[in-house]
């Protein structure tokens, strides 16, 4: 089955606190309007925008155990910072127990975290929302967005440089998914430039 934006809008509305609410409603708006823009599909963009968070709110202790459960845990650091699982679960719990079969939609909610190499433009897009919905307002976001605009690949790569720089500003460990996006997207943004790293 594929996914409904009414069905997702109010299954969002009965597991999300307001103030999450909201937030997705803003990433669905963005997301549907830079897919607009780069000519993807505007539904699906904002199915997946809608989707990407209704896993969020399960106390962490319950991810944790969902995810062992479901199979989702892929790398030791999964674990050590579960606040990286809740788009898998999202994904699995929408495939599994609501029939969603919307392989490009699902992985884009999976990976809206962490990114993963190879991601589908849908995929880069919900990632890079997420990150410059309108209501977010850290100093660079205005230019992430207009770069987003100009080239989703450019500016979902200036996207996942900035997490980086954030995470490491704060110490906070960098997940292995994390890195292998960033160096994907660059290895991507070389080819054809004659760039040892391409
Ligand atoms: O769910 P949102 O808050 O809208 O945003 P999100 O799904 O991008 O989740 C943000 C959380 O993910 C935030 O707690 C930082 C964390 N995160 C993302 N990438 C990494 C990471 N945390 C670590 N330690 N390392 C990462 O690479
Ligand atoms: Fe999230
Ligand atoms: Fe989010």
């Amino acid at each position: 089955m594929k996914l409904r934006a009414e069905d997702v809008l109010n299954l969002a509305t009965r597991v999300l606190s307001e103030e999450r609410f909201k937030h997705t409603l803003d990433v669905a708006d963005w997301a549907e309007k830079l897919a607009r823009h780069h000519g993807l599909d505007p539904v699906s963009a904002r199915c997946a925008g809608l989707a990407h968070d209704l896993a969020k709110e399960i106390p962490m202790q319950d991810q944790v155990s969902l995810a062992h459960r479901w199979d989702l845990l892929n790398y030791p650091e999964d674990e050590q910072n579960p606040a990286v699982l809740h788009g898998r679960l999202a994904a699995y719990w929408l495939e599994h127990y609501f029939k969603v079969d919307d392989a490009e939609v699902l992985a884009a909610i999976a990976s809206h975290t962490l990114g993963r190499p190879g991601m589908s433009p849908l995929e880069m897009l919900i990632y890079s929302a997420d990150l410059t919905e309108p209501s977010r307002d850290f100093p660079e976001v205005d230019i992430l967005r207009h770069s987003l605009y100009d080239d989703l690949e450019k500016g979902t790569l200036d996207c996942v440089e900035r997490t980086l720089i954030y995470l490491k500003k704060r110490n906070n460990p960098i997940h292995p998914l994390t890195q292998l996006t960033y160096e994907d997207l660059q290895r991507r943004k070389n080819i054809g430039t004659g760039s040892k790293n391409a």
